[in-house]
């Protein structure tokens, strides 16, 4: 397989603001800081793995001596919302959480933005949550992270042996599917009629419709483990948003799953952001 090229631009909106609502689906708000917006770019230089100075707190005004009442900022660090698989995931498992957070988007491909990221943490990739003055990054300590903070969220299945199938699935998603990554990268906004699927994509695909048909058929649908969506639900999300741009044909349990997922409150209110986001790329040439 050919190296996939670089992707030749990238949106460069730097934030948004933040959305208060929670997933419909789910109880009650995990306190972050409510009062919290998006900085306009990535935040003041810290040191590595330390959470960076807010801009307010460099103030020399008098309220800058007293005892800060606010908690730390909940940030959620995404990038594109059209392209961005994993920045997808980090925010449904946010909004799965029930979390109350603002969004920092911004464009990876800035120089700057990337030294400063570095500066910041190990990795520069997205998402990136910083919480209660903790920074996690990569989307499946996110996701253990946000369980952790909000186990009567249900990001992991009750029953320990659901809870493993689930870890699994999750990390299948996590480390594999390459070809489909590069075959048929996440594009909310477009639409493939009759795209010509490669075959390497293919087994992927038929990978990806046997695990949904196992965990439906054995919970019951309509998320993958039951009732309620899981952590397995957000990390599979953009698999049904790549399924309706490419056009993939899918078997009735499957396409009702995507249907499902594309009708998730939350998956619908990042569809739209994605469908009004400049389109500053001119070509796709790789997920990102
Ligand atoms: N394993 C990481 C993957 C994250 C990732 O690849 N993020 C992409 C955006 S979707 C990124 O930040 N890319 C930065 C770049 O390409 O410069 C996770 O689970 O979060």
């Amino acid at each position: 397989m050919p190296a996939p090229a670089a992707p030749k631009r990238r949106p460069s909106r730097t934030s948004v603001p933040s959305h208060a609502e929670a997933a419909a689906t789910r109880q009650g708000a995990v306190p972050g800081n409510e009062t919290a917006k998006a900085p306009a770019k990535a935040p003041a230089k810290a040191p590595a793995g330390k959470p960076a100075p807010s801009r307010k707190s460099a103030s020399s005004s008098p309220e800058s001596t007293q005892r800060p009442t606010h908690r730390p900022k909940t940030i959620l660090t995404i990038s594109s919302k059209n392209y961005s698989s994993w920045s997808l995931r980090g925010f449904l498992l946010c909004r799965m959480a029930g979390l109350d957070f603002a969004e920092a988007q911004l464009s990876a491909d800035d120089p700057s933005i990337r030294a400063e990221l570095l500066l910041q943490a190990s990795s520069f990739l997205v998402p990136r949550l910083d919480h209660a003055g903790l920074r996690i990054w990569d989307t499946l300590a996110i996701g253990e992270y946000l369980h952790e903070i909000a186990p009567e969220a249900g990001l992991l299945p009750k029953d320990r042996a659901a809870r493993a199938h689930c870890r699994s699935i999750c990390g299948e998603m996590h480390s594999g599917f390459a070809n489909l990554r590069s075959a048929l990268p996440m594009n909310i906004k477009a639409h493939h009629p009759g795209f010509k699927i490669w075959t390497g994509a293919q087994a992927d695909i038929a990978r990806i419709v046997a695990i949904w048909n196992e965990c439906l058929t054995a919970h019951g649908g309509p998320y993958l483990f039951g009732a309620a969506p899981t952590m397995a639900d957000a990390m599979y999300a953009p698999v049904c948003s790549r399924f309706t741009t490419y056009d993939v044909p899918l078997d009735p349990i499957s396409a009702a799953y995507c249907a499902t997922m594309l009708g998730f409150p939350a998956m619908q209110e990042w569809s739209e952001a994605a469908r009004v986001e400049p389109d500053e790329m001119e070509e796709l040439d790789v997920e990102f």
